[in-house]
């Protein structure tokens, strides 16, 4: 049975990619950092206690900023693959956790990489890795952006992001590491973190239409970006970890649309005018905006034989059916009389 070493479990990237790796006969061991209250809604639909029979998710603490304890996780793990999707990944509270942001998402990827070449030479076992780059590098390039695209980053994480990628690529070069850039472009899901821009929107749809919320306040409408579902995203990641040789990709699916055109869209799917619901409250804009990401991946798609498999029409779909529900679910037990928070999104 393969081992794979996870970063990131309990985001929306490793919960997708803990349901392949698991559908395809891993033992999938995830880190998980320590918080007063649980965080694993999730992979809580994939867990099992590991007193049974038949546990094949296992969860350890851990931290990107403890390269101590990234070591013992490789020793006591043994993985044939780790994949590297723990970050500070937010863009805007980038600009605000600056220098944390530089530490988790840059600094960490080096103390895992470290933590995995130091591994491999004493046991001589080989570790396949992913790291989880971002459209995000190319930031002010002109689209469409590829493989051959010079970066251009445009926040802190971003920065931390491009540090990450050529430690990976060192790696590669200085130690023969089996080692994978996956330049993902956006994207969503219903299980997409709430304060990114898509969920927000959706969730907001829900809610608006259940009488739960009156307004949707946002930042720049008019950025534009190439997004897919996350689903079919972590394929391409299991993917070129199985390949003869490691080499970076690019993975997208060639179409972007404006923040406007998906807001548009997930309103008049309930039957409602974005115009009427939207304000723009500056608080949301950036100190510096990627305008347009569009994805070239014609080299990936290929090497890889990799293709999306959902429209946007069906993203933005799924994602609406899926937050009208959520809201429906709230407008039941507010209507019984139960206290329930309408979390906020604050400044992001
Ligand atoms: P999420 O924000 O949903 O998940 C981030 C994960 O990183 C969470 O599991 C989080 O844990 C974990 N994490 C945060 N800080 C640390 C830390 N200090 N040590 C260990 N783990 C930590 O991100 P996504 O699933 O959307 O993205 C996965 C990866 O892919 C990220 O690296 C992201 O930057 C990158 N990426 C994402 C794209 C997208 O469109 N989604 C596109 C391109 C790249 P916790 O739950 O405890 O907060
Ligand atoms: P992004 O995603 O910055 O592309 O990073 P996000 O959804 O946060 O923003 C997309 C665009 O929407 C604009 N926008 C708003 N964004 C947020 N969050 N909230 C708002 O109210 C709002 N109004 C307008 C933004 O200015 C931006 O132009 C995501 C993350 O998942 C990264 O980790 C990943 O690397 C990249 O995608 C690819």
């Amino acid at each position: 049975m393969k081992k794979a070493l996870l970063t990131g479990i309990t985001g929306q990237d490793g919960s997708y990619l803990t349901e392949l790796l698991l559908s395809k006969g891993y033992e999938v061991h995830g880190v998980i950092r320590r918080a007063s209250t649980f965080n694993t809604d999730r992979i809580d639909h994939l867990y099992k206690d590991p007193h049974e029979s038949g546990a094949r998710m296992l969860l350890h603490y851990g931290d990107l900023a403890d390269a101590s304890g990234l070591r013992l996780l490789l020793e006591r793990v043994q993985p044939d693959e780790v994949y590297n999707l723990g970050a500070q990944s937010h863009v805007k509270v980038s600009y605000d956790q600056a220098e944390y942001t530089a530490d988790v998402t840059g600094l960490g990827t080096l103390r895992l990489l470290e933590a995995i070449r130091d591994y491999q030479d004493r046991t001589g076992k080989q570790v396949r890795f992913y790291q989880a780059s971002s459209s995000e590098m190319f930031g002010a390039a002109a689209p469409p952006q590829g493989l051959h695209t010079p970066f251009h980053p445009r926040s802190p994480y971003a920065v931390a992001k491009v540090y990450s990628y050529w430690q990976t690529v060192n790696h590669r070069e200085a130690y023969d590491m089996y080692a994978c850039n996956g330049i993902l472009f956006n994207h969503e899901s219903p299980r997409r973190g709430e304060t990114f821009v898509t969920r927000k929107i959706t969730r907001a749809v829900g809610r608006i239409k259940l009488g739960l919320q009156p307004k949707l306040y946002l930042g720049n409408l008019d950025a534009k970006r190439d997004w897919g579902h996350a689903r079919d995203y972590v394929e391409a990641m299991w993917m070129m970890l199985q390949q003869d040789s490691p080499r970076d990709y690019c993975i997208a699916t060639g179409e972007a649309y404006s923040v406007r055109e998906f807001a548009q869209r997930a309103f008049d799917l309930v039957g409602l005018d974005a115009d009427e619901y939207i304000e723009i409250d500056p608080r949301y804009f950036r100190p510096a905006e990627v305008d347009y990401l569009l994805g070239d991946a014609k080299e990936t798609r290929d090497v890889l034989g990799w293709t999306p498999k959902t429209s946007f029409e069906q993203l933005v779909k799924e994602m609406v059916d899926h937050d009208v529900e959520l809201a429906t679910q709230e407008r039941t037990l507010i209507d019984a009389g139960h206290q329930i928070a309408l979390k906020g999104v604050g400044n992001t």
